[in-house]
């Protein structure tokens, strides 16, 4: 057992806007369950594509859970996980069948190659923001001490 851990909750963000987005989305739980233990998972949100130009509108969702896996070997079945669905990556920002982003490790804050915990932009994030409130809205970001909840007001203000 060299990579358990004591458990850790993690926050992970799930958007698709590119075929079955509904089976994706639903599969790719499915995935993530073998991993990550007592799964809670936001209903889907239909949500117009930010910052990409035009495309197809996404589904998102979020998901958080207990895991012994390190935040490196999650990433790493993240993404693995995206490629087995299918997962392109012709140009940043492209639409994908599926996108699997690690927002929060339990209070870590990691600052490594292609590792950024806490997620560097989901404090502006409503499609992150507004599924993930409705399951650890109580969660406090270790960078600004704000909870879930709090920055999903401010990212709402913001934008009206
Ligand atoms: N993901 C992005 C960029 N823009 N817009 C929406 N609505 N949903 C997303 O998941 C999303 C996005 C980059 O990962
Ligand atoms: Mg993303
Ligand atoms: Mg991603």
């Amino acid at each position: 057992m060299t990579f358990a851990l004591d458990p850790v909750r993690v926050a992970i963000a799930l958007g698709s806007n590119l075929g079955d987005r509904e089976r994706y989305l639903r599969e790719a739980l499915a995935e993530l369950a073998f991993s990550i233990g007592d799964l809670r998972v936001s209903v889907f949100h239909e949500t117009d594509p930010v910052g990409v130009g035009y495309q197809p509108r996404f589904l998102n969702a979020a998901a958080t859970g207990l895991t012994g896996l390190p935040a490196r070997i999650l990433l790493d079945m993240l993404l693995d996980v995206e490629r087995r669905f299918g997962r392109e990556r012709p140009h940043p920002g492209a639409p994908r069948t599926l996108d699997l982003d690690l927002i929060l490790y339990g209070d870590r804050i990691i600052d490594e190659p292609e590792l950024n915990v806490p997620h560097p932009r989901f404090r502006d994030r409503r499609f992150v923001l507004e599924p993930l409130a409705e399951i650890a809205a109580d969660w406090v970001d270790p960078v600004t001490g704000q909870t879930v909840g709090e920055l999903l007001k401010q990212v709402v203000a913001g934008s009206r």
